[in-house]
């Protein structure tokens, strides 16, 4: 018959009583062996037996706080804690008899260890926690309680409430307590560490400027997050830019409201999450540059219309508008007008700049003069000639020119220039010059210059004119005539037809002429001198031809 330390009986040999039934037996704190049978004490304090019971010798199941068991060969006998004993069985010689047996001394009884409830706790460093184990409702019924002993994954502890470090997870714990007789009593306590999750902290909102390519270099800030259990923390950033990682990343935003998620990861796993909403503004203000001032001549009285250039205008962001005042083809008025350039942005960012318009008038009046004046006089002192000249500015509408000599003066015989002159409001003037040519009757000698180097235009009226081509030019006998016939005028000259000589154009001989007649001369070094005139009329021969020599 053998006691195992867990409580279980084996047993071999004779099993004819069935004596060797302890298979199924636990919690045995002691065994005893009578004739045919067997006999265990349980730690509860009951009794269990097995084998031959012919005397009864079996019948203990009523026992109870039986601390000591023994078995003869026909009979079993139990101590009891309070020191009486208990006996069934062949008691023909008397051996169940013990009633009146008086034990001097009481035995001492086990502790009964108490590891207190089990307990959750949570972590209070990384992947650990200080845990206080409670002994202190371990009793002893007859005596104290000197030794608490802790054993665990942690080691061994000692004393009624130590507090050992256990890791995140579930312990079991082993108590035995020692009393003063030095029996035993064990106890179990669960304690479980469960880890503490962190706190995510994505730091404040916040609100950043736009850069140069209308996106903003971002700093996030998760350091106020915090494990409470003081555990290590990663970090996750997600938003529309991506992923990043640690504590304080830097990220690239474009323009507009961003939602970032920050998680964070302690080192047993756990996680939290937070968020932060940056957002990015635009508050560049578009860059500007305005014309270079413009200068327009005045068109009308009120001033000109302006086409303005266009500023140059961009902006951080892409979209910019740009409005003037006044508005491009606006009429300016003489002078200077400021003109104010305003761009804008799609935030709403304004940049102006200024520029000028000035309208001025540098347009001189045109003259408007007569062609050069022919009169024929009968005064040898000259005659007065009447002319008209007008001129207009394109601002000021009629000017008056000055001419001198002025209109109605006498003009001397000969070729005299008139010279014009108009000014306009601002000073602008212009000059036109003509000529006057007065002739005199065909006795007076000499000649006059109409008009030098110029060539010109002589109107006769009637009459009849004979050209001569000087010496130099072509030969002495060179001439050009026309010859009254009557009803009209007829040319001749010895150019022959068709001949153009120093720009003059010659016509056929014998071509009719239809009363006036005008002869120009265009070339630019021809000397035109009248060396003889003489007055005529359609209404008789002329006896002295015109001559003019050239
Ligand atoms: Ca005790
Ligand atoms: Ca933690
Ligand atoms: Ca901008
Ligand atoms: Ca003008």
């Amino acid at each position: 018959m053998g006691l195992k330390s867990d409580g279980t009986v084996v047993a071999v040999g004779d099993n004819s009583y069935n004596q060797l039934d302890v298979g199924s037996w636990t919690g045995i704190v002691q065994v005893a062996v009578g004739g045919a049978s067997t006999v265990g004490l349980k730690s509860d304090g009951t009794v269990v037996a097995v084998g031959d019971n012919s005397y009864n010798q079996l019948d203990v199941g009523s026992w109870t706080d039986i601390v000591q068991v023994a078995a003869g060969y026909g009979h079993t006998v139990g101590l009891k804690s309070d020191g009486t004993i208990l006996a069934v069985g062949n008691n023909e010689y008397g051996q169940c008899t013990m009633s009146d047996w008086h034990l001097g001394a009481v035995l001492n009884r086990s502790p009964i260890a108490n590891a207190g409830p089990d307990q959750t706790v949570e972590a209070t460093s990384p992947s650990s926690a200080s845990v206080t184990l409670d002994g202190t409702a371990s009793s002893d019924p007859d005596g104290s309680i000197t030794t608490f002993t802790w054993t665990g994954d942690f080691g061994t502890a000692l004393g009624a409430t130590p507090t050992v470090a256990l890791s995140v997870g579930t312990h079991t714990i082993t108590l035995t307590v020692t009393d003063n007789g030095g029996l035993t009593g064990m106890d179990t306590v669960q304690v479980t560490v469960i880890e503490v999750p962190p706190i995510a902290n994505a730091g404040s909102d916040q609100t950043v400027p736009a850069g140069a390519t209308c996106a903003a270099s971002v700093s996030l800030d998760g350091t106020g997050s915090s494990d409470p259990n003081a555990g290590s923390l990663t970090f996750t950033w997600t938003g529309d830019f991506g992923t990043a990682s640690g504590a304080t990343p830097t990220v690239a935003l474009s323009m507009g409201s961003h939602t970032i998620t920050l998680m964070v990861t302690d080192n047993g796993g756990l996680t939290a999450s937070d968020t932060v909403i940056v957002t990015v503004l635009d508050t560049t203000p578009p860059l500007l540059v305005p014309p270079a001032p413009i200068v327009a001549e005045q068109t009308r009285l009120g001033g000109a219309s302006v086409s303005l250039p266009s500023p140059t205008a961009s902006d951080n962001c892409g979209f910019v508008a740009v409005v003037s005042n006044p508005a491009s083809d606006s009429m300016f008025p003489p002078g200077t007008t400021m003109v104010t350039f305003t761009a804008t942005d799609g935030a709403g960012n304004t940049a102006t700049a200024t520029t000028t318009v000035t309208i001025q008038d540098t347009t001189a009046p045109v003259l408007t003069v007569p062609t050069d004046i022919i009169v024929e006089s009968v005064d040898v002192a000259g005659a007065p000639v009447v002319y008209t000249v007008t001129a207009s500015d394109i601002v000021d509408g009629v000017v008056t020119p000055t001419c001198s000599p002025a209109s109605g003066t006498v003009f001397p015989v000969g070729a005299t220039t008139v010279s014009c002159t108009a000014v306009d409001l601002k000073g602008n003037s212009s000059s036109v010059s003509f000529h006057v040519l007065v002739t005199t009757n065909p006795d007076r000698s000499g000649g006059a210059v109409v008009p030098p180097d110029t060539g010109g235009t002589i109107t006769t009226p009637d009459g009849s004119i004979t050209i001569e081509i000087p010496p130099g030019a072509l030969n002495a006998n060179t001439y050009i005539s026309v010859a009254e016939t009557g009803t009209s005028y007829e040319l001749t000259s010895n150019l022959g037809n068709g001949t153009a000589v120093y720009g003059i154009t010659i016509q056929p001989d014998g071509t009719v002429f239809n009363v006036p007649i005008t002869i120009t001369f265009t070339w630019a070094d021809a000397t035109m001198t009248e060396r003889s005139t003489e007055r005529t009329s359609k209404s008789r021969t002329s006896s002295s031809p015109r001559t003019i020599l050239l």
